[in-house]
């Protein structure tokens, strides 16, 4: 599954763990097509034990966005379908097998922020930055974050984002919801693999509710939220490892909840 602008691995005691990581450094990551594509591949192509993923970038920047050059050459029709190509690809990466986190530092633009937001969660060093630069070089995001991007930071936000070629740093990313986790410059992606290590050991229906189920909840007016939500549980809760994770837990095997120090 590696290409020359795609790197990916298993890591874990198990395998349990996807590293998937754009290598395309001296670009700064900008996606052309073909690493959309294989991007779309890998979420497409798993191997079956991967119970999580993170991905990152190799060099200073995770992502500079869409590569630009390829952008000249494309009419309206063409624009069309690429766009739709994106929207297909990262769909891949929200709505896969597995939990998605992102390790993020550098740029984190047009783009980049897109693919960023199709994760589930978002893991960020003191050294990100965020932007929208779409704005500024005549053109609209296509790659999903018209309808991602609101839903974490806000319809206004986006719009400032957008408008006035705003720069979030990374605290300011983290405090309006860009980013779930900010850790020290350097550290992203060894707080990203920590957190995928420890989702691959839930349940998998759990995951797959959490991923595929609440979003969509998410969408949906109250009152049918509320009955998929009790689909849900009925669901998940009769599963056999359910069952015998709550025995372990009323038989005193199994971790109780601790405070965070
Ligand atoms: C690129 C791209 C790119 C760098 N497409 N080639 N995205 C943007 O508008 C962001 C454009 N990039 C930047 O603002 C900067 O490159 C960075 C802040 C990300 C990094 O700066 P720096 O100083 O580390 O690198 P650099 O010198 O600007 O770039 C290094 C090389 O990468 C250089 O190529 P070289 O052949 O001269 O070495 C750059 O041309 C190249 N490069 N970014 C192509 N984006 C689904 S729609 C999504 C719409 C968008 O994403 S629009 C936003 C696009």
């Amino acid at each position: 599954m590696t290409t020359k602008d795609l790197h990916f691995e298993l890591s874990g005691t198990e395998q349990e763990v996807a590293v998937i990581r754009l290598t395309r450094g001296a670009k700064r990551n900008a996606l052309n097509d073909g690493l959309i594509l294989s991007l779309r591949h890998v979420f497409e192509t798993l191997p079956p034990g991967v119970r999580a993923a993170v991905i990152d970038g190799e060099g200073e920047h995770f992502c500079a966005g869409l590569d630009l050059s390829e952008l000249q050459e494309r009419d309206a029709g063409q624009g069309l379908h690429h766009s739709r190509m994106w929207h297909a690809a990262l769909e891949r990466v929200q709505y896969g097998p597995v939990p998605v986190i992102a390790a993020l530092h550098g740029a984190v633009v047009g783009g980049g922020l897109e693919l960023a937001s199709a994760c589930h969660i978002r893991v960020a060093d003191d050294s990100t930055f965020y932007a929208l630069p779409e704005g500024s070089r005549g053109i609209f995001v296509g790659g999903g974050g018209s309808v991602r991007i609101p839903r974490l930071i806000g319809t206004a936000r986006m719009t400032d984002m957008m408008l006035t070629g705003r720069v979030y740093n990374a605290q300011d990313g983290e405090r309006i919801g860009l980013a779930q986790y900010l850790v020290p410059q350097g550290t992203a992606f060894e707080k990203a693999l920590a957190l995928a290590k420890r989702i691959a050991t839930n349940a998998p229906l759990t995951n797959y509710a959490l991923t595929h189920v609440l979003p969509r909840i998410a969408e949906q007016p109250a009152d049918q939220g509320f009955m998929t939500e009790a689909m849900m549980a009925a669901i998940a809760q009769s599963a056999p490892e359910a069952k015998e994770r709550v025995r372990a837990f009323l038989e005193g095997r199994a971790g109780k909840v601790q405070k965070s120090s």
